[in-house]
């Protein structure tokens, strides 16, 4: 199909092609659209707009609530082919893994329907008689959204699904380089609010479309006392410190350099399609890519060569293909990225396969690599240095308490792996003194995590969380009440007022 045809099915084809932001494929360079910009000026308006929304929203019942995010999920089902061929287009990922994240965007609703019916706080036993003492957890406020590229439309769902029954409007900055998608998910909205009925409020989800200086003044507005954002650690680190200026509350999910231990009593078929699946997809531009690999010795040289072979064989091409595994990078900038740090690999002893542009003749206006396996001989700062492309440096140990150094050796520390079958190992990773990362997996990936648990929590960032568990705390207050049903009042240490 066709992008204007995709396009169409969201009711967005005058809409797309008129803007000042031009809007290029990965598959083949070609514009797709060209999106109009939010002005950073009307940043008061939007929050303003928002503000109001949450006035309404609320009070009305959290479960009422969850039945908007569970029209949404419904919505999504029927959108899912679409959304996921559009996600392809956009981003540059494989069908499967656009559908796939449209199936995560499904999830995320199914799971905030039922904790629309499960924010519960505490009761707790006060200390003076005749007192009562309770937590209630209410809605927070606005939530501002920004969301990278690589999950053009997961991540804002992961976001959007718990603010709505949490009770918190959501402002979304999309990426600049996904901006349709962002569009059609918003149409994806409106389909749902409108089935809901009068109760949902206008502007409850809005979509600003910009760069640097919109991500900066709506960051700065204190009419968002929550911000998610995912992206790059320069860009987080600039979200966090304006965000803890004004007090806010700061979700991040930026960089990721996660690895996979392999120990020698590893079940290494097993190892091995893991080790495709989470190096090689999305072209090495996941938060949860598999960057390193720490492989015993005594296992190394069995694993190497069929790690290489495969490697050789993976189908790169069109993300819309079916049969292809790895589709192109983003552009041109992250394909400088990879070749910058595979030069300075080579320069620190490394030996690199793989890695060059692949298909330039087909497609001179998109970038294809094939991934890279680079063998070092130490690991040097280019290995602890985050590159968003598909680089899989390989380390060598000979102790578990070396590899976990090793592991644990990075600033980003988002996911990580070990393989192996034996008992005093995996746990030893996953203690106090074993992995530190926010995700710690046994005998599978570091990506693909499921939505049911809390997702990031890199060291880097102070760990933040979104999805499962018990993230949706972080987009409600808790408020403490204590009730006086006696008619004493009783007050610390014995002083009394007469009056
Ligand atoms: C990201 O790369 O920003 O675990 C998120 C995974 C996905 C999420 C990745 N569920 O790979």
């Amino acid at each position: 199909m066709q992008h204007d045809a995709i396009l169409a099915r969201f009711d967005l084809t005058p809409a797309a092609a008129a803007g000042t932001l031009t809007v290029r494929s990965p598959v083949d360079g070609a514009v797709i659209g060209r999106v109009a910009e939010t002005d950073p000026a009307a940043v008061p308006e939007i929050a303003a707009n928002a503000r109001r929304a949450f006035d309404a929203w609320r009070t009305v019942p959290a479960p009422r609530r969850g039945e908007l995010v569970r029209l949404l999920g419904e919505e999504l089902r029927a959108a899912r082919e679409d959304l996921g061929r559009l996600v392809s287009l956009e981003a540059g990922k494989i069908l499967q893994e656009g559908l796939g994240e449209v199936q995560e965007m499904i999830d995320i609703c199914d799971f905030a329907v039922g904790l629309s019916r499960q924010l519960y706080g505490l009761t707790i036993a006060s200390e003076r008689p005749g007192h009562a003492m309770r937590e209630t957890w209410h809605p927070m406020g606005p939530c501002l959204v920004i969301s990278a590229f690589n999950f053009p439309v997961a991540v804002w769902a992961w976001n959007a699904a718990l603010a709505l029954v949490c009770g918190d409007p959501v402002v979304w900055k999309p990426s600049e380089k996904t901006p349709l998608t962002a569009l059609a998910c918003r149409r994806v909205f409106e389909r749902a609010a409108a089935r809901f009925g009068a109760d949902a409020p206008e502007h409850l989800l809005q979509v600003t479309v910009g760069g640097r200086d919109l991500g900066a003044a709506l960051v700065a507005c204190p009419d968002f006392p929550v911000v998610s954002a995912t992206g790059s650690t320069r860009m987080g680190r600039q979200v966090a410190v304006a965000v803890a200026e004004r007090f806010g509350r700061s979700i991040l999910e930026l960089g990721g350099n996660n690895a996979m231990i392999v120990a020698p009593s590893a079940d290494l078929d097993l190892a091995l399609r893991a080790i495709l699946f989470s190096a090689v997809g999305t072209c090495g531009q996941r938060c949860t890519t598999l960057r390193r690999l720490i492989v015993h010795r005594d296992v190394r040289e069995r694993l190497l060569p069929r790690l290489k072979a495969a490697y050789a064989s993976i189908p790169i091409g069109s993300p819309l293909d079916a049969g292809t595994l790895v589709g192109p990078l983003i552009d041109a900038d992250a394909f400088e990225a990879m070749q910058r740090a595979l030069e300075t690999a080579r320069a620190d002893g490394g030996t690199v396969t793989g890695g060059e542009r692949v298909l330039a003749d087909r497609w001179p206006d998109a970038r294809y690599v094939r991934p890279a396996i680079v063998e070092m001989p130490a690991q040097t700062a280019v290995v602890r240095h985050e590159t968003f492309a598909p680089i899989l440096y390989v380390l060598s140990y000979d102790t578990l308490d070396e590899a976990i150094a090793l592991q644990n050796a990075v600033p980003q520390g988002l996911s990580s792996c070990i393989f192996s079958t034996d008992v005093r190992e995996t746990e030893r990773f996953l203690s106090a003194a074993g992995s530190d990362c926010g995700i710690a997996n046994v005998n599978i990936g570091p990506s693909g995590a499921e939505i049911g648990g809390a997702f990031g929590g890199e060291k880097e960032t102070g760990g933040g969380r979104e999805s499962g568990s018990d993230s949706w705390k972080a987009y409600m207050r808790r408020q403490t009440a204590t009730v006086n049903y006696s008619d004493a009042l009783p007050l610390a240490q014995g002083i009394r007022f007469e009056v």
